[in-house]
């Protein structure tokens, strides 16, 4: 034993001393440790190959402020002083931009003088080494005390460097998602007997056959991540199975194309995440699935699992989270399945169209669940009365499922915190509840069902609402629409009738409208500062006035229809003032006058019908202007004159209709 060991206190406070002591001939003893000045040295060269920084997360990396150990990132032994520990990586979430917070610059060689570092993350950030773009900065493999090595999502390509094996104490060491980053020799991985955590995501190790045994020689390692690696078998001979203690294994997006009961983890009991989605994995779900007593979550989604699914199943009773989405599972899911499923509060059977589950109507589920994705399986006719139980609902999906019923009475209570109600393509009768207003929808799919009623003032955060193909009689809205953030409103094909209340225009986010076919009749209203639309449709109602003028301002304009109403009036000029349209769409009305010629600076129309209107005047030459068209019908309107020549320009026309007009000529 070592003396010190015996007495930490007193060989702290030694150590301690002396550093304080060493320190104090120099300078005034700071109140804290600063750090070594060849390591303040080596962070300075660093932060000199950093080209960019948007975020300016190395703004306290400068020489006058002195002690590096205080600089964001760095962590030093306060016993020492010495860097230990550099945080580097660009924390991002999926909603926000990876540019506006990642480093971009070289990685310099003066990290080698951290000769303590143990802990280095650069993840996230668009750094490389000097010279051939993307080579691994194989220097770090002599940064012998490492414990923790990330360099996930770097620009990284070419071989992983075997001397990497140097790093003996590595406990944890991620080299996903790079761009191109390949191995054809893993063996320096059994010099790493620590080993806790391995990811090598998106390396493709499609040479490597014998990769389990390699791993099979870490018996510490807990985590292994192997997603989109193109690896093409799991089907390996393990003697002696001895790195027991694994728990998480993701084996995901390779392309195993075998049947899982011969795939070699089978003796890995301890696993707690299991992801063997994207494999192509056929044949059955075996039964021996029971053994993994300690799983916490199951993802086999988006494979070919042929038949059912096995009683077995309800063994996992510490399972939260189930993925079986997009296979080809048949038979039914009974209370049996589900009996023991104490913990589950993720479930995800969607798009399994054979699939169905069977539960008796009095039956009261063991879990509560919280994300429910059933779509596109069978639950059908009835509605499935167990969901009554399930009020921490977040997320709800039971599109084309079958149902042929009443929406229940308990429906919009129980799930009046869920954010997410998809009960899209059934055959569900009901209506809306008079009182949304305390509900915590972001988005409500209800479209192609039999609902009726009124659409009345909808939930505060309300995103996102499809009710097209429904029998809707009537929006109550003549205040407000409750919803000030929606984006997205298709309430196409019912019975809608009457004006449209202005207060339409609060919906100031709205990028997609849908009212087509529906009973719709006055103006729409003048919207001001509704500036965000991109797909606008009216189509199929007795709508009239002038093409509404608010549409001005809506530069993002990509799709117009207001056909079959009785929009009278000249088409505006500003209708050149949409760079991005792809159609205009106003057939059946009684627009009238010439045609604006700036309609040219529609460089991206893809269709253009002005069919059954009124328009006069020669016919345009512009038409031939309109590089990217596919479809022009000018047809049953009063346009004169000769065919443009230039219409031979139109190398992507696939459809032109000019009948019925007073045109002279021959096509080109
Ligand atoms: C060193 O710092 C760490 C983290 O701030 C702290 O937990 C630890 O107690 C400190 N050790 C000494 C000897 O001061
Ligand atoms: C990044 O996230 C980690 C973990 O949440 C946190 O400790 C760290 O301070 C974050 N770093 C930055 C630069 O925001
Ligand atoms: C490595 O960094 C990535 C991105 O910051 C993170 O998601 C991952 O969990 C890290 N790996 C380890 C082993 O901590
Ligand atoms: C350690 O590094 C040396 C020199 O770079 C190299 O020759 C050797 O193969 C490395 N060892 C391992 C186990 O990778
Ligand atoms: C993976 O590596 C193999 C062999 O080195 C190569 O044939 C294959 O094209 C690579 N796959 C990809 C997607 O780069
Ligand atoms: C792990 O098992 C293999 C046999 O599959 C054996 O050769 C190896 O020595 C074992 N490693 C350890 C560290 O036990
Ligand atoms: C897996 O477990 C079974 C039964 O527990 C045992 O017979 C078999 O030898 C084990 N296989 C490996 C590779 O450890
Ligand atoms: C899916 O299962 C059905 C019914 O068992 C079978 O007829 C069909 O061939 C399977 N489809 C695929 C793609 O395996
Ligand atoms: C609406 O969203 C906000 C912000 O996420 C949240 O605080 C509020 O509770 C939500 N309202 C409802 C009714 O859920
Ligand atoms: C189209 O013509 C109108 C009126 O002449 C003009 O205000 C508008 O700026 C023109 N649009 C473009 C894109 O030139
Ligand atoms: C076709 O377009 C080219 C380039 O815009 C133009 O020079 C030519 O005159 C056009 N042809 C006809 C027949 O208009
Ligand atoms: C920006 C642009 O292309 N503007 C054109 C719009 O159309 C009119 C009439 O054809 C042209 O005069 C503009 O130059």
């Amino acid at each position: 034993m070592h003396p010190a060991a015996k007495f930490p206190l007193l060989f702290l406070l030694l150590v301690g001393a002396t550093a304080t002591t060493s320190m104090a001939n120099h300078a005034p003893a700071p109140a804290t440790r600063s750090c070594v000045p060849r390591e303040r040295e080596a962070l300075l060269a660093f932060r000199r190959g950093i080209t960019g920084d948007p975020a300016g997360r190395l703004a306290s990396w400068r020489r006058g402020n002195h002690d590096c150990c205080s600089w964001s990132g760095v962590r030093c032994s306060n016993l020492t002083g010495h860097v230990l520990e550099l945080h580097l990586q660009n924390n991002f979430s999926l909603y926000d931009v990876f540019e506006a917070t990642a480093l971009v610059g070289h990685i310099s060689t003066s990290l080698l003088a951290l000769e303590h570092l143990e802990h280095l993350d650069l993840s996230n950030n668009y750094l490389v080494v000097v010279g051939p773009a993307g080579q691994f900065p194989g220097f770090i493999s002599s940064l012998r005390n490492l414990i923790y090595l990330n360099f996930s999502g770097m620009p990284l390509t070419g071989m992983v460097p075997p001397q990497l094996g140097n790093l003996t104490k590595l406990q944890y060491l991620d080299l996903s998602d790079g761009i191109d980053m390949y191995s054809t020799d893993i063996q320096w991985l059994t010099h790493l007997p620590s080993l806790r955590y391995l990811s090598l995501s998106n390396v493709n190790l499609s040479r490597i056959s014998d990769w389990p045994h390699v791993m099979n020689m870490n018996v510490n390692l807990r985590a292994l991540y192997l997603c989109d690696c193109f690896l093409t078998s799991a089907i390996q001979s393990i003697v002696q199975l001895n790195f027991t203690r694994l728990e998480e294994l993701d084996l995901s997006q390779n392309n195993f194309h075998q049947p899982l009961a011969y795939c070699w983890f089978w003796n890995l009991t301890s696993l707690k995440y299991l992801d063997l989605s994207g494999n192509n994995i056929v044949g059955s779900l075996p039964a021996a699935v029971s053994k993994f007593t300690s799983l916490d979550t199951l993802d086999l989604s988006e494979n070919q699992f042929f038949g059912c699914i096995p009683y077995e199943i309800s063994m996992l009773t510490s399972l939260t989270r189930i993925n079986l989405r997009v296979n080809n599972l048949t038979g039914e899911i009974t209370e049996k399945h589900l009996a023991g499923l104490k913990s589950l509060k993720t479930i995800d059977l969607s798009s399994n169209q054979y699939l169905k589950i069977v539960v008796g109507p009095e039956w009261q589920p063991p879990f509560r669940l919280e994300v429910a994705i059933f779509g596109s399986c069978q639950l059908g006719p009835m509605f499935p009365s167990w969901l009554q139980w399930m009020v921490d609902i977040k997320e709800l999906d039971i599109s084309s499922t079958g149902i042929t019923d009443q929406l229940p009475h308990w429906f919009w209570t129980t799930f009046s915190k869920a954010t997410d109600l998809v009960i899209s393509s059934n055959n569900i009768s009901g209506s809306l509840p008079a009182n949304m207003e305390t509900m915590s929808l972001e988005r409500l799919y209800l479209g192609y069902n039999q609902i009726t009623g009124v659409i009345p003032i909808l939930p505060p955060n309300l995103t996102y609402l499809e009710i097209q193909n429904n029998m809707v009689s009537g929006i109550v809205a003549s205040k407000t629409f409750g919803a000030p953030n929606l984006g997205y409103m298709d309430l196409s094909s019912n019975n809608i009738k009457g004006p449209i209340a202005g207060s339409i225009c609060e919906l100031q986010y709205l990028t997609y409208l849908n009212l087509a076919n529906n009973h719709l009749e006055g103006e729409f209203p003048h919207c001001i500062g509704m500036t965000e639309v991109q797909h606008f449709i009216l189509k199929n109602n007795s709508l009239s006035g002038k093409v509404p003028s608010f549409l001005k301002g809506c530069k993002q304009l990509l799709y117009l229809d207001l056909s079959q109403n009785k929009f009278h009036g000249r088409l505006p000029s500003w209708i050149g003032d949409f760079p991005a349209v792809q159609s205009l769409i106003l057939n059946n009305n009684v627009l009238s006058g010439h045609i604006p010629t700036n309609i040219t600076n529609l460089t991206n129309l893809w269709d253009l019908d002005l069919s059954q209107n009124k328009f006069h005047g020669r016919l345009p030459s512009w038409i031939g202007d309109l590089p990217e068209v596919r479809r022009i019908s000018l047809n049953n309107n009063s346009f004169s004159g000769h065919i443009p020549i230039n219409i031979a320009n139109l190398t992507k026309l696939t459809q032109l209709n000019l009948a019925n007009n007073n045109i002279s000529g021959i096509l080109p």
